[in-house]
């Protein structure tokens, strides 16, 4: 058996990160807890692009114009949707979910998804760097692995276990 490696390692890789504006307090820290495992994992800052856009709805739309630049290994999508402060939560939802899925099968580049969809702002700031880890962290793991490994499944895979 042979395995494809993807090295949680983000040296040399480049990122754009689409981040909503929407619960700012959460999504500003879910950008932290994401940049912070970027640049701690090699990242250079500079090759880490920031976009801000008002609402979870909004970002398939700039992750495609970004995905489709071809200036990077991968993208992460950052944002918070609580259904307490919203009658159309489920619609939100689907929007950004189907939205970043059909991004990643017409452009060919992965996007980490890290956006929360919770009933409270309470569970969306444990998972914003409370007690329930961040998951702008996460997604920026899942990026980087997804980008990496994207790079070695053009070869066959080399790595035994
Ligand atoms: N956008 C969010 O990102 N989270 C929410 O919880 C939310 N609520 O509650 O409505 C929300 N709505 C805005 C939406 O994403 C768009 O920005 C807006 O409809 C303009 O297109």
């Amino acid at each position: 058996m042979r395995i494809w490696s993807a090295p949680r390692d983000a040296t040399g890789l480049r990122f754009a990160v689409v981040v909503s504006r929407f619960n700012h307090l959460v999504s500003a820290s879910l950008l932290e807890g994401c940049e912070r495992e970027l640049l701690a994992r090699g990242a250079a800052g500079d090759d880490i692009h920031v976009a801000w856009v008002p609402g979870a709805f909004e970002i398939p739309f700039a992750a495609r114009t970004l995905a489709a630049s071809g200036r990077y290994d991968a993208l992460v999508a950052l944002g918070v949707v609580i259904r307490g402060e919203t009658p159309h939560f489920d619609y939100v939802c689907r929007a950004v979910t189907d939205g970043v899925r059909e991004t990643m099968r017409e452009t060919d580049v992965p996007i980490a998804f890290g956006v929360l969809t919770t009933e409270d702002v309470d569970q969306a700031l444990a998972r914003a760097g409370g007690g329930a880890g961040n998951k702008g962290a996460e997604a920026a793991l899942a990026a980087i692995e997804m980008a990496r490994l994207r790079a070695s499944l053009a070869r066959p895979p080399e790595s035994r276990p």
